[in-house]
């Protein structure tokens, strides 16, 4: 191996992994520069599996999107409709929302994940009646839902503080973050593609604040766009400083950009390589995460699959009921079984966990082939 890493140039950074020193920004656009894709993905398996072993996790969980009606323009996004009465806007009643999971009572499911748009109408009670819903119906559910970028629009739209608009919701059931929302920190991408959300500060201080009240977060990158290399390392970094303050990130989760539908539909899809270039940078510069997450619905399943030698060691879950994917252009399913997922992993050559939204680890699988 030594004569490859020497080849691609990158023995300098193996060497810093070794010595467990922290990789720098210049090294980070170097792994992204660096033609010899196989090498950098040797050396993000290297440490998943100083960190996991072959382990490899799921979970059994459920996305629900109550409304899509979005006073944001993001121009990658196929899935909003500016305002209610717009083509194909919709908002579900608090007991359609509820009824989706009543209908799933023979599944033992342990998350539901929820991501709404920005809806410039609705109440506040309608978010905190969804959630004490969910509770009733699931008590011991887990309820990772809202992004940073809608608790930002919560606390402006209802005159309430980014902390005060956090624990009103951990009132009434919410447990911890998703990782939607960050696209790309970097502010010259961010004003092109998002330019009506919080910026990229506010998103990371609503992390800080949702970890100081005790919940856990995840952070995503959308990649494949107009991002540059250093601006991707600039992303990772800024989510590891967040991490050296809190530890409350729990997993990176990269979400392939999908042209599909959306103001951006000129721009090719990122390709298979990228992908797997993108989780495997994340691995080795984000030291202090736990988890880097395939989400098998942005990467697709082989490319997800595969990542698992490329630092991956969660794929996210069963899903279910995905949209906002498949408005894009994702040509997977939109639900995997956990029997699905695990003959997956066990392909790979890995070690499938069932595990819930902390990971703990629920089930370990005896998969046949
Ligand atoms: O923030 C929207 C992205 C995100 C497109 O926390 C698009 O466990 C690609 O955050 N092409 C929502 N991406 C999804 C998300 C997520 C997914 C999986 C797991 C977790 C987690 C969170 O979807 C948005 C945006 O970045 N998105 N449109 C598109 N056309």
């Amino acid at each position: 191996m030594l004569s490859r890493l020497r080849t691609a140039g990158l023995v300098d950074i193996a060497e810093k992994l070794d010595a467990t020193v922290r990789l720098d920004f210049e090294d980070g656009v170097r792994l992204f520069d660096a033609p010899d894709l196989l090498t950098v993905g040797w050396l993000a398996n290297r440490e998943r599996e100083r960190r996991h072993a072959g382990r490899t996790y799921y979970n059994y969980n459920i996305r629900l999107e109550a409304t899509n009606v979005c006073v944001a323009s993001c121009l990658f996004c196929s899935f909003a409709r500016l305002k209610p009465g717009d083509a194909g806007a919709y908002t579900l009643t608090l007991e359609e929302v509820w009824a989706k999971l009543e209908a799933r009572a023979h599944q033992p499911l342990t998350e539901v994940h929820v991501v709404n748009g920005l809806h410039p109408d609705l109440p506040f009670s309608y978010y905190t009646e969804l959630l004490r819903g969910f509770k009733r119906i699931r008590p011991g559910i887990h309820l990772k839902c809202f992004t940073a970028v809608e608790i930002a629009f919560f606390a402006d739209l209802y005159g309430k503080t980014d902390e005060q608009v956090l624990v009103e919701l951990k009132e009434a059931g919410l447990d911890s973050l998703p990782g939607g929302g960050a696209e790309v920190f970097a502010t010259r991408v961010r004003t092109k593609l998002a330019a009506d959300k919080c910026d990229a500060d506010r998103y990371l201080s609503i992390h800080r604040t949702a970890h100081a009240l005790g919940m856990r977060t995840n952070v995503t990158m959308l990649y494949g766009h107009i991002e540059t290399h250093e601006e991707r390392v600039d992303h990772m970094l800024r989510i590891r400083q967040l991490q050296d303050e809190t530890g409350g990130v729990q997993a990176f989760i990269p979400l392939a950009f999908h042209p599909d539908n959306n103001q951006m539909r000129k721009l090719p899809a990122p390709t298979a390589t990228d992908s797997l270039r993108v989780h495997a940078v994340g691995r080795l510069m984000l030291d202090n995460v736990p988890h880097i997450k395939a989400y098998w619905i942005a990467t697709g399943v082989d490319v997800a699959q595969t990542a698992l030698w490329f630092g991956v060691d969660d794929l996210d879950g069963t899903v279910q009921e995905e949209t906002i994917y498949h408005m894009a252009g994702s040509k997977t399913p939109t639900a995997m079984t956990p029997r699905q997922l695990e003959r997956l992993i066990v392909a790979a050559g890995r070690e499938p966990l069932e595990r819930d939204t902390l990971y703990n680890v629920i089930r370990s699988a005896a998969v046949a082939s």
